[in-house]
């Protein structure tokens, strides 16, 4: 293995109960503050509406899914755009980085420290009994917080500009992850999640 391989090589971080990994920065063809600006701008960001018991709740941020297919969560069915040439680059680079395929994704905008995602599983029928999703950050840092459905475990992790955390094997059907909103000033950070929808 060469030296580039070593530094760009996914390192499992420890956890009962599924597989998770890290990379501090991934591989890119230029620089995260261009890639974060591009997305900023190219990228269809749209404020939605979801339906939780019954009422319509607006996202506390921005959100897009892009990819070939379409996917249902939280009372609604999202149709992606087609993949642009950016998002295949950076999909490319994920690929290359973990081996593995993805034919969707969704991308989250936190604008400031009062955007957060609540707490959840991906583990909508589409994705499969064991998904493996592919999480990339640029912008500022939040905290990626992962509680365990039984035991009541938490963890935390910093998602740092341009890295990538993979999550796999049964993590999403013991583990429940959000990012809670923060009282110091943040400024944005997109968040991309490449999936296979089946
Ligand atoms: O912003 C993040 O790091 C989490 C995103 C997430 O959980 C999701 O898109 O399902
Ligand atoms: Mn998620």
């Amino acid at each position: 293995m060469d030296l580039f391989s070593l530094e760009a090589a996914l390192q499992p971080i420890p956890i009962e109960d599924g597989r998770l990994s890290f990379l501090p920065q991934l591989p890119l063809p230029g620089p995260n503050d261009v890639v974060l600006r591009r997305l900023l701008d190219e990228i269809a960001w749209r404020e939605e509406t979801i339906y939780l018991f019954g009422k319509a709740v607006r996202q506390p941020r921005l959100s897009a899914w892009y990819g070939e297919a379409s996917y249902t969560y939280s009372g609604r069915t999202f149709h992606p755009l087609p993949f642009t040439p950016l998002l295949l680059d950076i999909k490319r680079a994920v690929e290359d980085a973990t081996g593995a395929r993805f034919n969707s994704v969704l991308l989250n905008l936190y604008r400031n420290e009062r955007d957060s995602m609540g707490f959840h599983s991906d583990d909508e029928p589409e994705l499969g009994p064991e998904p493996t999703i592919a999480s990339v950050t640029f912008g500022d840092a939040r905290t990626f917080i992962l509680k365990h459905k039984k035991r009541g475990t938490t963890i935390k992790l910093d998602l740092t500009d341009g890295s990538l955390l993979l999550m796999a094997g049964t993590l999403q059907r013991h583990w429940r992850h959000g990012i809670n909103k923060e009282t110091r000033p943040r400024g944005a950070r997109v968040n991309l999640t490449f999936r296979w929808i089946r």
